[in-house]
């Protein structure tokens, strides 16, 4: 077992709960950590929840150095974590996950709002009573034999009016640890909340981890969030999908304001002038590499930081602009393909205090991944925990294996990070992955035409969800598995922002996976996605021209920087990635229809209008 306590495991406390129903074993609870908050709300919230799932103690976690040293012992004690080689991973530990647990189940996600018309066609629905019901049942006793830890968060930066209290419940030290990361945790968090009862409640069990008993459930109407039977990441940080982005974007339904899968950067041009953009992409098409882009050699005095990597919350500012904050301290991001030349910041920032999960690794602590700068090193472990076989098709890592990292080890992190009031935003991107069809880069004519675009934005599917892999699907806003109620009333929310906004962002859309006839990406990404942020950042300065076209604005070959390119680019070529195909916008606008079809009838008239001005543009 645990060979050096900690200090405060000498003073553990006990506290005696007394049983309102004659169920067996809690009279007692051990209550670890040196302090406990005096909210009386959240004490009898987890008295309840410890009532129910009889956990063997609870362990309040107050975000401590010392209390990270400690679990992160117990992690490996417990053979949930294993500690990797410190010289070269200092701080680094390794996880592997249940084999049948890699990805977000979206078939076991739940939003159980009052009414089934208000999670909408997109959205699981069920009854929330019935959930609940089904839910107790399931947390009844699971916690015996286990510690049930106690992670009151933030979402958002200390002193923030946007910022929200969140309490995950859970029975996953990983979860703990990767929670630290992820989010402001412990005591900042207890300060924030005072006395207020207005916080997140999230439970998460990791019970058997068995596919047929896992349920990710939202009740956006009780701030509540349930998850059992799954460790991964996206099914159980609740501060991040389930909380920032579910529940956040029916509160900002509510109160005003966008909950967006958005990442954040600030982009500072030669003359020292900064521009912030937001862009949207599906999970596991380049998020964190774009966040974290640095612009090639001949971009000089070009500088870009990153403010998120994958969650934005917007609202509009008393100047009349668009501000926006990123809720999290640290990234999951997606590991394979991740290299000094793709990503030289990630690369720097995940050598220490990462957690890696599902990636391949050595006997002797040494790491590995596709797309890693080195060949796989000898007598490799897979992410399933076997010896792996170079000639085999198997991938050493997971194509969803992740690093969770702090975000101050990021090198490229912007200042404004911290800002309790956010940043402006002056350009907001929609993306996808699409072999065809979608050109580069081309920008809306206005705010309606913008959310036309990001509403009707497709993409292929990804390993950052089980299933589909490759397919098309409709990902509007790269919103569909996230947003918490009905995907029609929420264009309506995207569109009622033109009357808060006094100075609306320009809206662009981008694709950097289009294909030629060969099957070979017609353009080089990464870093030299900074030429496309230049196009963008100038038309938003009104310093640069464009092309008008039936689907918007384009750039022109003359009109982009393409100096040093990699690879090289002739006018041909752009022309071939820019290509509007009347074929394959037939077939795009079917599928919109499809789409539109699916949301009847509450798809904004706006939209419908916009489809058909496409139309008879095209
Ligand atoms: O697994 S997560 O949902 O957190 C990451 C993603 O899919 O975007
Ligand atoms: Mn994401």
């Amino acid at each position: 077992m645990i060979q050096n306590k900690p200090s405060f495991e000498k003073n553990v406390e006990r506290h005696s709960l007394r049983k309102k129903n004659g169920s067996k074993s809690l009279d007692q609870i051990l209550l670890f950590g040196q302090n406990v908050p005096s909210n009386k709300s959240l004490k009898e919230w987890v008295q309840q929840v410890a009532l129910l799932t009889l956990p063997d103690c609870v362990f309040w976690c107050d975000g401590s150095e010392e209390e990270k040293e400690y679990l992160n012992e117990r992690a490996v004690a417990q053979g949930v974590l294993i500690k990797l080689d410190q010289k070269k991973w200092p701080g680094c530990y390794y996880h592997h996950s249940n084999p049948n647990d890699v990805a977000r189940v979206e078939q076991k996600t739940f939003i159980c709002s009052e009414r089934k018309e208000e999670a909408g066609p997109t959205n699981n629905w069920a009854e929330p009573q019935e959930m609940y019901s089904k839910l107790e049942e399931i947390l009844r006793g699971s916690m015996k034999g286990r510690t049930l830890y106690v992670i009151t968060y933030l979402m958002g930066p200390i002193g923030s009016s946007m910022t929200r209290v969140g309490v995950e419940i859970t029975d996953s030290i990983y979860v703990v640890l990767n929670m630290r990361i992820m989010t402001r945790m412990g005591k900042v968090a207890w300060n924030h909340l005072g006395d207020s009862s207005n916080f997140n409640r999230g439970i998460h069990a990791l019970l058997d981890c068995n596919p047929e008993r896992r349920f990710i459930c939202h009740f956006p109407q009780d701030n509540t969030i349930i998850s059992v039977g799954s460790g991964y990441g996206g099914n159980v940080l609740l501060g991040k999908k389930c909380l920032a982005l579910r529940i956040g974007s029916d509160l900002g339904r509510r109160e005003g304001w966008l909950a967006e899968h958005m990442l954040l950067l600030c982009l500072e041009d030669p003359q020292g002038k900064k521009t912030y953009v937001a862009a949207a992409f599906p999970s596991s098409c380049g998020k964190t590499n774009f966040a974290m882009m640095i612009p090639p050699a001949n971009f000089e005095g070009w500088k870009v930081t990153t403010i998120g990597d994958d969650i934005a919350w917007m609202r509009p500012g008393e100047d009349g602009r668009l501000y926006a904050i990123n809720p999290e301290a640290g990234y999951f991001g997606v590991v394979p393909g991740t290299n000094e030349s793709s990503n030289w910041n990630a690369m720097s920032m995940i050598k220490k205090d990462t957690i890696f999960t599902n990636v391949a690794r050595t006997p002797d602590g040494d790491l590995w991944w596709e797309g890693k700068d080195n060949a796989p090193p000898l007598g490799l472990i897979d992410w399933k925990g076997d010896l792996w076989d170079p000639l085999s098709a198997e991938k050493a890592a997971h194509p969803n294996s992740r690093f969770t990292a702090p975000m101050k080890n990021n090198s490229a992190l912007a200042e404004e990070v911290y800002w309790p009031e956010g940043v402006p935003i002056s350009a907001i991107i929609f993306g996808g992955r699409r072999a065809n069809t979608m050109p580069l880069v081309f920008q809306a004519f206005d705010w309606i035409h913008g959310v036309y675009m990001g509403a009707t934005a497709g993409s292929e599917m990804t390993a950052a969800a089980a299933g589909g892999l490759g397919q098309v699907r409709r990902d509007p806003m790269a919103m569909l598995p996230f947003c918490g109620y009905n995907m029609g009333k929420y264009f309506d929310r995207w569109l009622q922002m033109q009357y808060q906004i006094k100075e609306l962002p320009s809206i662009f859309h981008v694709n950097w996976f289009r294909k030629d006839d060969e099957g070979n990406f017609l353009w080089p990404g990464f870093g030299e996605n900074m030429r496309v942020l230049q196009w963008i950042v100038e038309r938003c300065q009104g310093s640069a021209s464009a092309l008008e076209t039936p689907i918007g604005w384009m750039p022109s070959y003359e009109d982009m920087n393409m100096d040093g390119i990699a690879g090289g680019m002739t006018a041909e070529r752009f022309a071939a990635l820019q290509k509007i195909d009347p074929a394959e916008w037939k077939q795009e606008l079917i599928l919109q229809e499809e789409f539109f079809m699916k949301l009847y009838p509450d798809v904004p008239k706006e939209l419908i209008s916009q489809r058909e001005l496409l139309i008879s543009r095209l």
